[in-house]
């Protein structure tokens, strides 16, 4: 593809195009990349690059590029039905499939599942049901939500304010009144000298405080993250869940775990629930369910609250797009791949731990202070000084990494100083060899420019 015509592209993104997440100004000045085509874990751009894309997209491309049975699904169930919604007592056979498909891979006592479009949707979700779910137990003033700073739950009003995201909250009064934040277990950014297993403890204790300060006649439900993504893949000290695990057993509130990311294998389990043990009241679920080819979210709700909730009278909320039949005959068969391919399975047994034992040896390098890792999941923390944590003072290491990657054709994301990988669930050992090798020629370029 001829330059002219990427720069064509990125005049049009210039002229008619506001992106998600985005500094106009400085996106303007010097123009976007323009991604064309992908196979497999690689992406092409406007310029013929090719970049092993260790991100899955937005976390989301589980199953990898270019799977022919997904896009015959959706060609199929477009012919025919492409659109009818689930309002009124109606219903089509994806939704009602997906559903079931969805129950049976889920956490025991899981059962049910509301569809929205989008992870953010399934969040807002979460706040209009579990609010329902206390008025119509008769504690109505069982209203507020704790989430986790630094978490992330979506950009909707509802989706940022359950986040802790303090820039988004910076941008218009969020979050929204009724819901409050703990601190998020990060140990080597926030641990200080604690080992990391007080550290687990002392953060995870916080939630029992909170709920006293609040009052637990006040408190509707705590949501987290299993292992946070978008906040630098924090993976919480082994002491953390248990003793959340702990806390909610001693008080009456709803449990959130949101699997938007940790959900359809990324951990090795079809669930980051499953990986710790935990037992959610709700999840939800998002990019892979539909492995990122087509939009659609949901909530996968425990036994108990489908109960109440049937004794609720009519439950005023849902969307257009609610079970999409093209996205739940999608998500069908990406649910289908990852079964009969043992795609999860191969994750966890082969493919996880030869990525986090390659991951590892990433550790030796100068720039990284740790590398951490769950099933399809790593982050290299950057710093100055490895024995003390000391960070650049520099705030932009990681975007200069970022932009290492990018000329050596890798997507690698920084959170600030926080590199992170999130590739396709398909990704093979070669392929793992190949990321791993891409980081590191990243790492010496980004040491060569800040150590010297
Ligand atoms: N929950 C979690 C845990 C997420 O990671 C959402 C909810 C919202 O989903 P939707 O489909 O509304 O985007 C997410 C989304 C990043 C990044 O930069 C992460 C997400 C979205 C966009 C960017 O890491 N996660």
């Amino acid at each position: 593809m001829s330059d002219s015509q990427t720069l064509h592209w990125q005049a049009l993104g210039r002229d008619h195009h506001l992106p998600p997440f985005t500094d106009y100004k400085a996106l303007n000045a010097k123009g976007t990349r323009i991604i064309t085509r992908a196979s497999g874990v690689y992406l092409w751009d406007s310029e013929g690059h090719k970049i092993l894309d260790a991100m899955a997209g937005l976390w989301c491309v589980n199953v990898g590029y270019g799977r022919e049975e997904l896009v015959e699904a959706a060609a199929q169930q477009m012919r025919e039905l492409p659109y009818y919604n689930l309002f009124f007592q109606t219903a089509h056979p994806p939704a009602l499939a997906l559903a079931k498909a969805i129950a049976e891979i889920a956490p025991a006592g899981m059962n049910h599942v509301f569809f929205t479009g989008s992870g953010s949707e399934a969040n807002d979700t979460v706040l209009r049901m579990v609010r329902h779910y206390w008025a119509i137990k008769g504690q109505p003033s069982k209203k507020v939500v704790i989430g986790r700073w630094n978490g992330y739950h979506g950009s909707t009003v509802a989706g940022a304010s359950l986040g802790g995201m303090k820039a988004m909250h910076g941008q218009g009064d969020f979050p929204i009144p009724g819901i409050e934040h703990i601190d998020q277990p990060y140990w080597y950014g926030e641990g200080g000298e604690l080992s990391p297993e007080e550290f687990g403890v002392r953060v995870a204790d916080q939630l029992e405080q909170k709920i006293l300060e609040i009052g637990e006649d006040k408190v509707a439900a705590f949501i987290a993250e299993p292992i946070q993504g978008a906040g630098g893949v924090i993976i919480p000290p082994d002491s953390y869940w248990p003793r959340i695990k702990g806390i909610l057993a001693r008080y009456d509130i709803l449990f959130v775990a949101d699997e938007v990311i940790c959900g359809f294998g990324r951990t090795g389990e079809w669930f980051g629930s499953d990986y710790y043990g935990l037992a959610p009241d709700l999840m939800p679920i998002a990019k892979g369910l539909t492995s990122g080819y087509i939009p659609m979210g949901g909530v996968v709700v425990r036994d108990e609250v489908v109960h109440t909730l049937n004794e609720g009278g009519e439950f005023y909320h849902g969307f257009t797009y609610s079970g999409h039949p093209v996205a739940a005959a999608v998500a069908l068969e990406n649910i289908r791949i990852l079964r009969e391919e043992k795609i999860v399975e191969r994750v966890k047994t082969k493919t996880a731990p030869y990525l986090q034992s390659r991951w590892q040896e990433l550790a030796e390098h100068p720039l990284v202070g740790e590398a951490r890792g769950v099933g399809m999941l790593g982050a290299l923390e950057l710093v100055k000084n490895k024995k003390t944590r000391e960070r650049f003072a520099d705030p932009g290491v990681g975007m200069l990494c970022r932009e290492h990657c990018f000329r050596n054709g890798l997507v690698m994301r920084a959170v600030g100083d926080t590199m992170i990988v999130s590739p396709p669930l398909v990704i093979a050992e070669d392929e793992i060899d190949e990321l791993i090798g891409k980081v590191r020629l990243c790492l010496d370029a980004t040491a060569k420019d800040v150590l010297g």
